[in-house]
């Protein structure tokens, strides 16, 4: 069983101004390695500290970046000029500024519908790709998990979640957010944002991590996380329509890519992943067959690091 890296200090760290945002990114591992960059969840998650194990620091050059409005990027929650697009212009634009031809894309959930869009728009300039708990930001996996179907496997998280907003605006809960997130009623909007970040973190784990669940309480991790993540999904991720990952594989049919999938995923569920699977054969599928849709199951940990492990002989 594979396991996380030991923890390593990051050799560089800088921000990198674009437009109204400060955007924080940092290097860890060998200067001189196989680069690659980790795109983190939400979208709105942020950087975590841990995503550096899931590589070998003799081998890789890690590249870790907070997207607009979150982690460590400023200002905190920004949602003007804070687009899909936008995110695959700054990944562009570290890769220049770190004078990096290609490297190898690594995501989870959001983090794989942003490698995805990342990967179809500069196929040139992805070597191969780690993707895990697939999200592609369709109406059905939203109405999933913010309207109904999560709600029936965790109906006590689900009860929380539900609570902040009036019973005759519970037909459409991601609107009724919104229009909290977007109101002048700062109490308001910082109980929502912890309620929304609440249900996620609680619905993530096959495998309950308390520690993990409280640190989704903080106010400004929340309000990031609750507020960009509202206003990607009320906007269909400003994708022109919602098949669109899956329509453009051929564009990245040929780049060498594992897909780790948690068959428990309650946030991002397998079939999902599946029909990315059917679209794309050539990438390697794995299933955790006991786990949920955290990176930091023990058996999806596995499997990842097992992959970068992989391709970093290539
Ligand atoms: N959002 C799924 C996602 O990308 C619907 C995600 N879930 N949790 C995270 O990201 C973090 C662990 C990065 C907060």
């Amino acid at each position: 069983m594979k396991t996380l890296y030991p923890d390593i200090s990051p050799f560089n760290s800088d921000f990198l101004i674009q437009g109204s945002h400060k955007i924080y990114f940092e290097e860890s591992g060998n200067p001189d390695g196989k680069p690659l960059v980790f795109l983190h969840g939400g979208p709105g998650g942020g950087g975590d500290k841990n995503v550096r194990r899931f590589f070998n620091p003799e081998v890789y050059r890690i590249v870790n970046f907070d997207q607009r409005g979150c982690g460590r990027s400023k200002p905190n929650g920004l949602l003007e000029e804070n687009t899909t697009w936008h995110l695959v212009e700054d990944i562009e634009a570290i890769r220049e500024k770190l004078n990096i031809d290609s490297w190898m894309v690594f995501g989870g959930s959001w983090g794989s519908t942003l490698a995805l869009t990342y990967a179809q728009t500069h196929p040139e300039r992805v070597t191969e790709m780690v993707l895990r708990g697939i999200f592609l930001l369709r109406k059905k996996e939203l109405d999933w998990f913010y309207q109904e179907g999560a709600s029936k496997i965790f109906p006590d998280s689900w009860k929380a979640f539900i609570k902040v907003i009036e019973p005759n605006k519970r037909h459409n809960l991601m609107n009724a957010y919104h229009e909290i997130f977007k109101g002048s009623d700062k109490q308001k909007k910082e109980i929502a944002a912890v309620a929304w970040s609440q249900w996620e973190a609680t619905t993530s784990s096959v495998i309950i991590n308390k520690a993990r669940i409280e640190g989704f309480s903080n106010i400004d991790f929340a309000i990031a996380f609750a507020t960009i993540e509202n206003h990607y999904f009320i906007n269909g991720g400003f994708f022109e329509n919602e098949n669109q990952l899956i329509n453009n594989i051929d564009l990245i049919r040929s780049i060498p890519s594992v897909i780790v999938q948690g068959r428990y995923d309650v946030v991002c569920p397998m079939d999902t992943a599946w029909e990315l699977h059917q679209a794309w054969p050539e990438a390697k599928f794995i299933v955790a067959d006991n786990s949920g849709h955290s990176a930091f199951e023990k058996e999806i940990t596995h499997h990842l690091v097992n992959a970068t492990d992989t391709f970093a002989s290539r």
